[in-house]
């Protein structure tokens, strides 16, 4: 398989895809419906993840699909699509950027294509197996910063999950007390790319989905910095638990929202 053919057209469908979710915003007529507690779903959501399941069925016949909006539920054997249509459905409702979509590709469990395209400021991450990381045709890399105390972080605030709100607000005051600020973008995805692209340092949140990590991991990765679970372990994309940083600071930073989120 071409990863590299495959990703660039990742890329054109999610840019054609984002054209239209950015036209059905402007339409203003927003049929807005309630999924569970604080979980808004739009008309969108689904017609864009419809969307953008067709054009991927034809790029890949045998490939099955783990989809937020579960508008496809087979699974292949060997290739599987992670597909958010819209990450960060709150700020799109409100017309606040950053909102993306986020599409990853595994091969046997490993992602081997991630494309991360942020509506907003249409701005288009993407990498390959193989290949390095891009931002718009521009390569990318992780930041440099050294410490933690030199750094921006990341991280969403829990929106309906609340059982570890005390180890995620001493979280809070630590990193408000022994770093350069915090940031709540509203979209993991969004946040995974800034990472990747040096934007911000380092990034933690728990309660994600696969689809909303998958692709933003893979392309911090491919940028030179790392990713694990709260546990220091592998399980970030189906384990509902992230943390991603530089290579420079991520030995610390793990550290840190280890000893803080798990006790
Ligand atoms: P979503 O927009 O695809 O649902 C931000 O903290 C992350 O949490 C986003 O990736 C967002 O993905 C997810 N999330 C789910 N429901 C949310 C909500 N009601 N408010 C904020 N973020 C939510
Ligand atoms: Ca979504």
């Amino acid at each position: 398989m071409n990863y590299e053919e495959i990703c660039q057209e990742v890329c054109r469908i999610a840019k054609t895809t984002g054209g239209f979710i950015k036209q059905e915003r402007e339409k203003a007529q927003l049929n807005i419906e309630t999924k569970g507690l604080n979980d808004f779903v739009t008309h969108v959501d689904k017609a864009s993840e419809e969307l953008i399941v067709e054009q991927l069925q034809a790029l890949l016949p045998d490939a099955g699909f783990i989809v937020e909006e579960g508008t496809k539920t087979q699974k292949g054997d060997t290739y599987n699509w992670i597909v958010d249509p819209i990450d960060g459905t709150t700020n799109f409702i409100h017309g606040l950027a950053p909102f993306a979509i986020s599409i990853a590709l595994q091969e046997k469990g490993e992602t081997v294509v991630g494309v991360v395209y942020e509506m907003g400021l249409n701005e288009c991450f993407y990498s390959w197996k193989g290949g390095n990381a891009y931002l718009n045709k521009s390569r990318i890399k992780v930041s440099n910063a050294k410490t933690v105390s030199d750094s921006l972080i990341a991280t969403g605030f829990p929106y309906s999950n609340y059982s570890r709100m005390e180890a995620f607000l001493k979280s809070l005051t630590y990193f408000m007390e022994n770093s350069h600020g915090i940031r709540r973008l509203g979209s993991a995805a969004t946040d995974l790319a800034y990472v990747a692209c040096g934007r911000l340092d380092s990034f933690y949140e728990y309660d994600l989905k696969p689809w909303d990590v998958a692709a933003g991991a893979f392309l911090v990765q491919q940028a030179g910095g790392q990713v694990c679970d709260f546990t220091k372990e592998n399980n970030y994309l189906f384990g509902k638990e992230i943390v991603a940083s530089n290579n420079a600071t991520f030995e610390e930073f793990s550290t840190i929202v280890n000893q803080i989120m798990t006790k």
